[in-house]
């Protein structure tokens, strides 16, 4: 079968490879869409801080797939239905996942970043991380769903405690930041979309953002809100939006990180200190709420925003998406 695999830095190749057979407690799926993230480059171009990845690798964590043969001791799971894969999924015995957070599973092994993801023809997936998909939600959308809407949903509402009419800021409205728009405007607050690329700001304002505007233009001491910030998701995470961050939003509010665009970065003590800000970091989401927003997003509420092209294309993508040339989000279909 085919599988872009990450062979070491600036390594990424489409090659062909044995089909994998499923392990005791796992399900072969037939992969339907697999949705290209930023972490991707991040492996692929050695920017993750030296976080291990193995290699090779099939990479690909929001996959959307068939399945097609049970591996032994697997119930419950239908042969022919579709399935989105929880990617960080979780052992189900360590103390967070007992706690239901098991995105931060001590024993868990990544889908496509600590064992082999989707960009393939077949995965082979343990049977927990899969959720069933609404027959309303399209494959790719369903890929796009375990980590770029996923990821967005819990860094508002899980970790940021989101409230209904607060002044909302997200830094980067690309692939996850405009299904943090809608999602904040979903559950009623008021957002402030800030990019650089005017092609995301006017889908921000499509998509739910009260005001869309040239981060460059912004003077974060006076945001163009009728309320405070209080809350602020930086989707970005380069030095200067956490910078921004941390300079726009209002006394006692929060500030949650979640991209992954430089390792480090500024802290403002006096600023943070003095002025109570929470700064929380934001991991992916649970398995729990990625069958919530597929549910949100079968209804109708949230709408994510996806291009599907050809697995054999994935070279391309993965240079436009470094480009700066995908306005959303890509999902490469076998
Ligand atoms: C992937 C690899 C490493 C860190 C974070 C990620 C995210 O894309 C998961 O959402
Ligand atoms: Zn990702
Ligand atoms: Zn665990």
């Amino acid at each position: 079968m085919r599988a872009a695999r990450y062979f070491g830095p600036h390594d990424f190749r489409l090659v062909e490879i044995d089909r994998p057979a499923p392990e005791r407690g796992e399900v072969l799926l037939r992969v339907r869409a697999a949705g290209l993230c930023h972490s991707d480059l991040h492996i692929i171009f050695d920017e993750l801080g030296g976080y291990p990845v193995p290699a090779p690798l099939t990479l690909g964590h929001e996959i959307c797939g068939e399945v097609v043969e049970l591996g032994e001791g697997v119930s419950g799971i239908e042969i022919g239905h579709r399935y989105a894969v929880f990617g960080p999924v979780g052992c189900g015995n360590c103390a967070y996942c007992r706690a239901g957070r098991d995105n931060l599973c001590i024993n868990s092994r990544w889908m496509g970043i600590a064992r082999d993801g989707g960009y393939a023809d077949y995965v082979s997936v343990p049977a927990q991380a899969l959720v069933a998909v609404p027959q309303a939600v399209p494959d790719a959308v369903a890929a796009v769903a375990t980590d770029a809407v996923l990821t967005s949903y819990h860094a508002l509402l899980t970790v940021g405690h989101l409230q209904p009419g607060e002044g909302v800021a997200i830094l980067g409205v690309g692939g996850l930041g405009l299904n943090a728009v809608q999602i904040a405007s979903a559950f009623g607050a008021v957002v402030l979309a800030l990019d650089i690329d005017e092609r995301k700001l006017e889908l921000a304002r499509q998509h739910g953002a009260a005001v869309a505007l040239d981060s460059r233009q912004l003077d974060p001491q006076h945001p163009p809100l009728d309320r405070p910030i209080t809350l602020v998701a930086d989707f970005v995470g380069n030095d200067q939006t956490k910078l921004l961050a941390q300079q726009l939003v209002a006394r006692g509010g929060r500030v949650v990180l979640v991209g992954l665009g430089s390792v480090g970065g500024p802290l403002l003590g006096l600023r943070d200190v003095a002025d109570e800000i929470a700064i929380l970091g934001s991991f992916w989401g649970t398995r729990q709420e990625l069958a919530t927003v597929l549910d949100l997003i079968a209804r109708g509420i949230i709408r994510p925003r996806v291009e599907t092209h050809p697995l054999d294309e994935i070279l391309t993508w993965v240079e436009r998406l470094r480009a700066g040339e995908v306005e959303s989000r890509v999902a490469l279909v076998p």
